[in-house]
């Protein structure tokens, strides 16, 4: 038989009905790759340290909800991982460099042009007849100018990508590298485009096999997940400048759910976006003030994109907080 951790409920509770993050923790199993991402950031962040530069760490794309310990199934969520792997590209033409914690697979900077273009990737080449590869020449100016950036960036060792899958992976490595970039102090910004999910099936309480389906239909319970910016606001990075993002579906909830997330978190933006809208409109909201900023139609028909609004507006309010401890 095997064992199953037994917690009274007292324990867990924190009478909302939501277990606090240290009893997350040691509930669950960290990734066994956390040494490795560990290690890997640490000698990012010393390097960035020594040259005073400024570090923004970008979480990007979905986590998923395993259903089983041994994982045939899991709950998944809609986002690519497009606003993040956009912004790391806006953030670095600003001269910060990059952790890039994304989503196993999901969108990637400088990648994303080929990736998941309307093209499929093999369709920006043509094969010669001397037996090499070459770009077809329509595309060889754009392709050509974006893999200078990304190499620029690789070279001046301004990016490091690190990924995780599901939400304990997701938990344990924002835990762990917001504390790493907390050396930098003010000078780190922490921009939260992840889209995490609110719910999950502890492992104690999870199948450990393939769920089998000869019993007819699936009813799942899942538990509510810690709210992981409070600790993160009050004890992992409670200097640097912490920017969250918000969806919602429903506009009427968009501002007040954010100014509810600054309220309660006491950290410094939230950026407010509508499922079907979040690529020509956000709402950026600070403890002070409120700024739609969104895609001019002209713009829209010469691809702008929204980051290219939003990362100038995050770079000052950053400039400011690392210069009087304020966003204004
Ligand atoms: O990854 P994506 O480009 O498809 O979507 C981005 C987003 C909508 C997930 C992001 O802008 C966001 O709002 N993230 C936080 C989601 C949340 O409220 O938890």
């Amino acid at each position: 038989m095997s064992e199953v951790a037994v917690v009274p409920e007292t324990i867990l509770d924190n009478g909302q009905g939501v277990i606090d993050f240290d009893v997350y923790f040691e509930m669950n199993e960290p990734p066994a790759n956390l040494p490795e991402f560990e290690e890997k950031l640490s000698a990012f962040v010393e390097y960035h340290k020594a040259t005073n530069n400024k570090v923004v760490f970008i979480t990007s794309g979905g986590t998923t909800v395993p259903l089983e310990n041994q994982t045939v199934r899991f709950i998944d969520n809609f986002s690519n991982g497009n606003r993040g792997a956009t912004s790391a590209e806006y953030f670095l033409e600003a001269g910060y460099a990059v952790v890039f914690m994304h989503r196993q697979n999901s969108v990637l900077p400088y990648h994303r042009h080929y990736t998941h273009s309307n093209l499929g990737f093999l369709d920006y080449f043509e094969a010669k007849e001397d037996g090499s590869v070459q770009v077809c020449p329509q595309y060889a100016t754009k392709m050509y100018q974006t893999l200078v950036k990304y190499q620029e960036a690789k070279k001046s060792n301004r990016i490091l990508m690190l990924d995780f899958v599901t939400l304990p992976d997701y938990l344990f490595k924002l835990q762990s590298g917001t504390k790493i970039l907390a050396r930098l102090e003010n000078r780190a910004m922490y921009y939260l485009a992840a889209a995490v999910s609110d719910f999950f099936i502890p492992s104690t309480k999870m199948a450990e096999h393939k769920i089998q389906s000869r019993d007819g239909g699936l009813t799942l319970t899942l538990d509510q997940v810690p709210k992981f910016l409070k600790p993160l606001v009050s004890h992992w990075a409670s200097k640097g400048l912490i920017v969250s993002f918000k969806l919602e579906t429903d506009t009427t909830l968009l501002v007040p759910k954010a100014r509810q997330a600054l309220t309660r978190y006491g950290h410094q933006v939230v950026i407010g976006n509508m499922l079907k809208t979040r690529k020509q409109t956000v709402t950026l909201i600070t403890q002070h003030s409120q700024k739609v900023l969104a895609l001019t139609k002209e713009q829209m028909n010469h691809d702008v994109e929204i980051e290219s609004l939003i990362i100038p507006q995050l770079v000052q309010i950053h400039q400011n907080w690392i210069a009087s401890g304020d966003t204004e």
